[in-house]
């Protein structure tokens, strides 16, 4: 049996294959199959995107495929950027550019009420059906510089109180422990051994 890590997010792809890599599935990133188009992205919620992203994979490549949508929410920026995160300083600016534009927009406001979480949601699908459909949070605080260097995107920024640490000072293990992903993917891998019975 095949899993198809479906993103474009290479980030993602290596959190995936660590946490993934007990299982009795053969995992395989769209990168490892060719040059797949960017999905369309057009929804409201995480729920919505990663379906899309998962039916549309699965459309291309007849295999059964794991999507992800996830993103920062900061309560100050009434939930911002929520499912804009990949583009919020503009379509393929990247996570320095979105790092940047995060930190001005909170220029000021004191760690207090500087609270965020990260969020992820992972739907399975093939091209008939979703199969499964998870999620996941970690709390934390936006610092006001990056700090650490591991992990991607808004990793640096994502300060959790109870670790002491933002969650690019975590190495990859760490992080999967406890993060927003790492956490949907431990009720994904519930349900996937719950169908195989
Ligand atoms: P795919 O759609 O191909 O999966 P993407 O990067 O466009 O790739 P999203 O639309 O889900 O993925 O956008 C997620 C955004 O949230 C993106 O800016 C990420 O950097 C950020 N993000 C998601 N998970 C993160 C994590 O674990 N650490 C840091 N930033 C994260």
């Amino acid at each position: 049996k095949e899993i198809i890590v479906a993103t474009k997010n290479a980030g993602k792809v290596a959190e995936f294959k660590m946490a993934l890599s007990g299982l009795p599935y053969k995992l395989q990133s769209l990168a490892d199959l060719g040059n797949f188009p960017e999905a369309p992205e057009n929804g409201e919620t995480f729920a919505e995107n990663a379906g899309s992203k998962a039916k549309f994979y699965a459309r291309l490549t007849g295999k059964l495929c794991l999507a992800d949508d996830s993103g920062l929410e900061v309560d100050y920026l009434k939930g911002a950027p929520g499912v804009y995160s990949a583009r919020y300083a503009g379509d393929h600016a990247g996570d320095q550019a979105n790092n940047e534009k995060l930190l001005t927009h909170l220029l000021g406001v004191p760690l207090e009420k500087r609270t965020a979480r990260f969020r992820c949601v992972l739907v399975l699908a093939d091209a008939e059906k979703i199969w499964c459909s998870t999620d996941g949070t970690v709390e934390g605080v936006i610092l006001t510089e990056p700090r650490g260097n591991q992990g991607f995107g808004y990793d640096p920024l994502l300060f959790v109180p109870g670790l002491g640490r933002t969650l690019a000072e975590l190495s990859p293990a760490e992080k999967n422990e406890i993060s927003h992903r790492g956490r949907a993917i431990k009720k994904l891998v519930t349900q996937l051994a719950a169908l195989e019975k």
